[in-house]
């Protein structure tokens, strides 16, 4: 049996460019909760007394990692070494400079992946045979299949585990530049376990073995919402993977539902943000954490007078809160950063649908070739139309494709509208 634990994208030295604080000394907490995340991630791998760690990339957000990252990320690495853990890592595209770089000495128990695809073998605490497989960035962008090269399970290997930093080919050349794979290229290889990076959500590929994303150890906007951490790993032979994951992180990015009842003017929405505010901060406290809050207020389409109030009075009541939290409380676990109107999507969607029926019986209507023509009758009076078009106008198969591209064109808009719905 071996234990790891597996991280990615700890981000070191990241800004939260997006967070608005005018105070200080939320904005210097702010700078240290990845540092702090990540120092808490090497407090449980010593604790848990596992074999070793994997770090499957963007380790620094600089390109290069300035000195200060690189003393604290040898710090963590140091302190592993000492409690007789490996470490294995690898750069990614955020980093990628670092392969290039002078780099601070790491200790001996740790291996940093060079660009060229490498296998390293070891004896576990176990006295069990385990192969990892991996590579660096050495440039932003890498378009190569890389999983292909990768060499096959080492037959001999009680484990054989595979580390990657990357993205799953999504088809389209503008945005497969992170080593775009398959799922069925990293099943092929035949590994026990896929130590993946890149992607911050923390989410398990479903696949016939682990291809595991941990997600980033502390998240800087509210598209990065909710726990962070890493993943806590044991393999043992002929069983399935166990895979815990481990919070890191007490800042967490945190949305506050709030369904509004009828207001009677701006005294209410203060008593509502107010009550909000008490809320998350029992939620917090309950927790022990730092939640950076983003109040959701839902409405109806038809809830036009508190839709009114909130873009009113919205922004300044926020304000309000936060000089108040700053002023007097001056804690930030359950800090108001800003806020989002939601409307119920149930009613957005027959909107939509009524409006697509709308189109849809307009496109069929312009199929009576009388009506088809009425409409080109303005295109006709140019005479550059008639010179091109006229004859084709009356050929069957041009009204076909014409019906046809104004369909697709109907249809596009509706995935558009999906795909909006679903970044939200
Ligand atoms: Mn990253």
């Amino acid at each position: 049996m071996i234990r790891f634990i597996h991280a990615a994208d700890l981000h070191l030295g990241q800004p939260m460019k997006k967070i608005k604080t005018q105070n200080k000394k939320l904005y210097h907490s702010l700078l240290k909760a990845t540092e702090e995340s990540f120092f808490r991630l090497i407090d449980i791998a010593i604790n848990e007394k596992v074999d070793f760690v994997l770090l499957a990339g963007d380790l620094y957000d600089n390109p290069k990692g300035s000195l200060q990252e690189q003393f604290l990320l040898k710090q963590g690495l140091d302190r592993l070494a000492q409690a007789n853990i490996k470490t294995f890592m690898l750069f990614g595209n955020h980093d990628h400079l670092a392969m290039a770089q002078d780099h601070l000495r790491f200790p001996e128990e740790v291996t940093v992946f060079p660009r060229e695809i490498t296998t390293v073998h070891f004896t576990s605490k176990s006295k069990e045979e385990v192969a990892i497989t991996g590579f660096s960035y050495d440039q932003r962008w890498i378009r190569e299949d890389m999983a292909r090269k990768f060499p096959k399970r080492f037959d001999k290997a009680d484990y054989h585990l595979g580390m990657f930093h990357g993205q799953e080919r999504q088809g389209r050349s503008d945005k497969d530049h992170y080593c775009p794979f398959t799922r069925t290229s990293l099943e092929e290889l035949g590994y026990d376990y896929w130590a993946l990076g890149h992607i911050h959500k923390s989410q398990i590929l479903q696949a016939r073995v682990p291809i595991v994303y941990p997600g980033n150890i502390q998240g800087t906007h509210f598209k990065e919402k909710g726990p962070k951490g890493a993943c806590l790993v044991t393999l043992s032979k002929g069983r399935e993977a166990e895979i815990e994951f481990v919070e890191t992180t007490d800042w967490q990015f945190y949305e506050q539902p709030i369904k509004l009842p009828l207001l009677d003017g701006v005294d209410d929405l203060r008593e509502v943000f107010e009550r909000t505010y008490q809320e998350v901060k029992r939620t917090a406290e309950e927790e022990g954490l730092h939640l950076l809050t983003q109040f959701c207020f839902q409405l109806s389409l038809t809830d036009k007078d508190n839709l009114l109030l909130l873009k009113r009075y919205g922004e300044e009541l926020m304000d309000q809160l936060r000089w108040q939290i700053d002023n007097k409380d001056n804690n930030f676990i359950a800090y108001p950063i800003t806020y989002s109107i939601e409307v119920d999507r149930s009613e957005q969607k027959r909107v939509s649908n009524l409006y697509q029926q709308a189109l849809l019986e307009k496109w069929q209507e312009y199929k009576d070739p009388a009506k088809f023509e009425a409409l080109l009758q303005a295109l006709f009076r140019h005479y550059h139309w008639q010179r091109y078009l006229k004859k084709e106008v009356d050929d069957e198969q041009f009204q076909e494709d014409v019906y046809q591209q104004a369909l697709n064109k109907m249809d596009l808009s509706t995935t558009n509208y999906r795909q909006k719905q679903w970044r939200d």
